[in-house]
């Protein structure tokens, strides 16, 4: 277990009777909870989540920066108020130390949310989708801090799969030069989060989370730096799909750039709009999505737990 040295960083009681017992623990970001979804479906989906890795078998750890104390895992109080703070900043790579330093509040993105579960000795972290390369990044340059989090930081992060208002074969492009593997779970396709399968073909494909959990182990074994990426579909009856979702997606797309919308703020006015444009079906799936990548996850930390013995 490794301590956090120089940090006011503080474990819930539930993440810190897991680490003394030697539990699995999934780590869970909260840019999905302040960024990526209205209140109060954020706290619902937020608290969903975190039992679906208890019935799992692992215990959650929420991980967020509260008046500058770095918290894995939030008590129940410290999630609701969370989920009620629209100031609360967004955390990437570049941005936590500064929230620390000087006391502040925010959720962390994919990139901060691997950064602290590595500082706290968590393997696993579910998340929703994350960032990547944007359409037309080579006129914004607009690409996730979250690529290069996966290429320097040993943590193995479950999505659905790069977000579809992404450019899907760039992101895999830039994923491949970063030497990050990308897992598909259990099909050959690689998932584009509303939708469970996409033409884009999985650079890698895994059927269970054991071997998964072995591909982690060895990582460490060879010294490679990075974590992984598992893409893991979003269960078919939630799934929309890509002829739906696509004329969407261009719309809040055009939307973005009418309205000169760059830089931190271009995910979360995608996500809104979107969740507008589909009349709240896309919310549906996230949440369906987020849950079944947060049981995947949990079965994937209990394989490491039981290979550590
Ligand atoms: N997935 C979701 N909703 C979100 C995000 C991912 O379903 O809100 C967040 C994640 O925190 C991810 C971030 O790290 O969006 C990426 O933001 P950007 O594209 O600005 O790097
Ligand atoms: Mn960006």
């Amino acid at each position: 277990m490794t301590a956090i040295p120089l940090l006011h960083a503080r474990r819930s009681t539930e993440v810190a009777a897991a680490q003394a017992a030697e539990r699995p623990i999934v780590a869970l970001e909260s840019t999905i909870i302040t960024h990526g979804m209205p209140y109060p479906q954020n706290l619902e989906t937020a608290r969903l989540v975190e039992d679906t890795v208890r019935k799992a078998g692992a215990t959650p750890a929420t991980i967020a920066v509260l008046e500058g104390t770095l918290h894995i895992g939030l008590e129940a109080d410290q999630l609701s108020a969370l989920a009620q703070r629209p100031d609360a900043a967004k955390l990437s790579r570049a941005d936590m130390a500064i929230c620390l330093a000087t006391g502040g509040t925010g959720a962390t993105t994919v990139a901060a949310t691997m950064i602290a579960a590595h500082a706290a000795g968590i393997e696993v972290f579910a998340t929703g989708g994350i960032g990547g390369v944007h359409r037309g990044a080579e006129l914004s340059f607009d690409v996730s801090a979250d690529l290069q989090e996966l290429a320097q930081t040993p943590v193995t992060v479950v999505a659905a799969g790069a977000k579809a208002i992404l450019d899907i074969p760039k992101t895999l492009e830039v994923l491949e030069t970063l030497g990050v593997p990308v897992i598909a779970y259990g099909q050959d396709s690689l998932p584009a989060f509303w939708s469970a399968t996409s033409q884009h073909p999985a650079p890698q494909r895994l059927d269970h989370p054991d071997q998964i959990a072995a591909a982690h182990r060895v990582r460490a074994t060879l010294e490679l730096p990075g974590g992984q990426l598992v893409a893991n579909p979003v269960p078919q009856a939630h799934s929309i799909a890509q002829e739906v979702i696509e004329p969407i997606i261009a719309q809040a797309l055009q939307e973005a750039s009418a309205q000169n919308i760059t830089a931190k703020a271009v995910t979360p006015f995608l996500l809104k709009r979107i969740f507008e444009l589909t009349e709240g079906r896309s919310l549906a799936t996230n949440i369906a999505l987020v849950c079944n990548n947060a049981q995947l996850a949990a079965q994937i930390a209990c394989a490491l737990g039981s290979m550590k013995m």
